[in-house]
């Protein structure tokens, strides 16, 4: 088992991989995953769609010493470890979209959820990822949004327990790097070679409405900063699209 895990623990089906984690009470660090998950959640209440048997639903536990007041660093480290499993997949051309997508041209191949929760005095991070690997471009029509897999992307079907041994071992580099002291500064810096979008104008859907800006800078913590019409606003969440 990768280092930086306490249990590695298969379902055959579960509802959400998530929802699993934050039911039942185990140590930081354990992942649980399934090719069977049945209802999988998205952000707001949005429906993740996961195909029997052909794609991967896995949950990780973090529990950090310190509070943090965000999650955008371990979304991060989820998708930049799911990035380098990618490239050894032969899929060409994968990317970042902030804060929680990973992008093959305008396709949506994997989703990132990260959700907060208290046990105690302690955070609790739950952060999940799931993975389009075998599905077909017939299953992902049902999607409601442009979406790919492995399958699609490099024309070669991998067996899940194959594909999910390497993202492990991926993963388990980047939870590493997250827990060490320069670690976020790796992280960000990573992050910000694959997402393209510093110096881009983007359309931010706020709870006060559209807001049209150019993203001036990341912040530590993950935030975008975009400056509209002479004024900076900074983004903790929501959808954001290119123009
Ligand atoms: C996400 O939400 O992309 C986060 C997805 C996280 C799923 C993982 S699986 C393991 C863990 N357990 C869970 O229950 N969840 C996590 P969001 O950005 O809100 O995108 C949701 C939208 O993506 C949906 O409204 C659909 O349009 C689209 N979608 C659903 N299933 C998809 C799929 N398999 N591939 C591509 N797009 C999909």
């Amino acid at each position: 088992m990768p280092k930086s895990f306490t249990s590695i623990i298969h379902l055959d089906t579960v509802d959400s991989t998530n929802s699993y984690l934050k039911r039942e009470t185990h140590p930081a660090g354990t992942v649980v995953y399934t090719f069977n998950q049945t209802a999988g959640r998205g952000r707001h209440e949005r429906k993740w769609l996961t195909f029997a048997d052909k794609n991967l639903a896995l949950s990780l536990l973090f529990v950090p010493e310190e509070p943090i007041s965000n999650t955008s660093w371990h979304v991060a480290a989820l998708s930049l470890a799911l990035l380098n499993v990618l490239k050894g997949c032969k899929v060409q051309g994968a990317r970042l979209k902030w804060p929680n997508d990973i992008f093959v041209g305008d396709k949506k191949l994997s989703g990132v959820l990260a959700e907060v929760t208290r046990q105690g005095k302690s955070q609790r991070i739950i952060a999940g990822i799931g993975v389009n690997v075998n599905a077909t471009e017939e299953d992902l029509s049902e999607a409601g949004q442009p979406a790919t897999s492995i399958l699609t992307e490099s024309g070669k079907a991998i067996e899940l327990n194959r594909f999910t041994g390497l993202y492990l071992k991926e993963l388990a580099k980047w939870t590493r790097l997250l827990e060490s002291s320069r670690g976020v500064a790796i992280i960000k810096r990573e992050w910000l070679k694959h997402c393209p979008i510093l110096g881009r104008t983007i359309r931010w859907d706020s709870p006060q409405g559209l807001v049209e800006g150019k993203v001036v800078r990341v912040d530590d913590e993950g935030y975008l900063i975009i400056e509209s019409e002479g004024r900076e606003h900074c983004i903790v969440s929501g959808d954001v699209t290119m123009v």
